[in-house]
């Protein structure tokens, strides 16, 4: 080829670079390009390797075009990879853009189940009048949880609790009592004793819709010099109030427990009907809510309090029983079940 002829197939060869390259839109094609019309192995390179062909007079000014054609395409590749990196930043930008006038995602709350919404709201009407809380061990032994209170090891009424024996000596109990023994013992000779004991207790029960095997028991203990069935009535009035509403009253029956003497059902208004009679007082108007009586002298004896001197009044009660009543649930295994559907209903916020 000839001088002209190289100028002209130089000048073609830029035209058409410039030409791709202006409908070049990404990275990998510009790097492509580049190979292409600035490599080794490009046109271009091809073409200085002709410029022995040329005249001696013709090499200086050939070689100029080239450098001024390689100068230029350097320079339009420069700008295009620069104007490639700001569309690439900025669409990123525009990807990761966060919008702050969304509404935030609600976090889920959790609900306080009816069983310690009840132990609580109980623990309050007592703290009111005094009482301290205790709490202990679910495995006892078989002197707190009956010898102390007057079920010696012959004892027939051993056999009115079934009980989940892990030794002959240890076992579940069946009873928060064994806690209230203890605060006696640790506080004896001192009164008054007003001690509010709730927990979990275990019985050999059949479950059904109103039995559990596995409860919640919330007793009471008050020990002092002068204390009568009237405090206990009284007492649980006030509780009765508190929770099922300032109308109730409490009515005692005749009941029997060993380690109270005498011993009372305690019965509130019927919470379905208000005394009128329905189906779930059986048309007596009243339903019985929890066991009680004036403390068995023998009990307080072997707990360190002179019977002679100080008497005292116990009560026992099902939590499973009590929010029964108080928020209509059927049947006590759904307690157990943990069915939000249940438990959410419970929620305060
Ligand atoms: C019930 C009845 C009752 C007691 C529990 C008690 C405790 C001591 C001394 C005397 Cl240390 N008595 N507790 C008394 C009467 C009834 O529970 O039906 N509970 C579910």
């Amino acid at each position: 080829m000839d001088f002209p002829a190289l100028k002209a197939h130089l000048s073609a060869i830029q035209t058409e670079a410039e030409t791709k390259l202006q409908d070049i839109a990404d990275t990998k094609a510009l790097n492509e390009w580049r190979v292409l019309y600035l490599g080794k192995k490009s046109e271009m390179t091809g073409l200085s390797k002709q410029m022995g062909q040329l005249e001696a007079s013709e090499k200086p000014q050939f070689g100029q075009s080239l450098n001024q054609v390689r100068q230029a395409l350097e320079a339009k590749w420069n700008d295009k990879r620069e104007a490639l990196a700001a569309a690439e930043q900025s669409a990123r930008l525009m990807a990761e853009t966060i919008d702050v006038t969304l509404p935030g995602r609600r976090a889920n709350f959790g609900a306080m189940h009816p069983i310690s919404k009840v132990i609580r709201e109980i623990e309050d009407v007592f703290l009111g009048m005094g009482f301290l809380i205790a709490d202990g061990p679910e495995v006892e032994t078989d002197k707190y949880n009956f010898e102390m209170l007057n079920l010696p090891k012959d004892h027939p009424a051993r056999d009115m609790q079934d009980t989940f024996y892990i030794t002959e000596e240890l076992l579940m109990r069946t009873h928060t009592s064994p806690m209230q023994v203890r605060t006696m013992e640790r506080l004896a000779p001192q009164v008054p004793v007003k001690v509010l004991v709730p927990g979990r207790v275990y019985r050999r029960d059949e479950d059904d819709a109103t039995h559990s095997h596995a409860f919640t028991q919330i007793e009471g203990l008050v020990v002092g010099e002068g204390i009568r069935m009237s405090d206990l009535k009284g007492t649980l009035e006030q509780f009765a109030r508190a929770l099922f509403g300032e109308h109730q009253q409490v009515r005692l029956r005749p009941s029997f427990f060993p380690f109270t003497e005498p011993s009372a059902e305690v019965d509130l208004i019927c919470v379905q009907c208000q005394g009128e009679g329905c189906r779930v007082c059986k048309q007596t108007g009243w339903i019985e809510i929890l066991g009680s009586g004036m403390v068995h002298p023998r009990v307080l004896d072997m707990a360190g309090y002179d019977s002679s001197r100080y008497t005292g009044f116990a009560f026992g009660m099902g939590a499973e029983r009590v929010a029964m009543l108080k928020y209509g649930i059927p049947d006590i295994r759904q307690f157990y079940q943990n069915d939000l559907r249940l438990l959410s209903q419970f929620a305060t916020i």
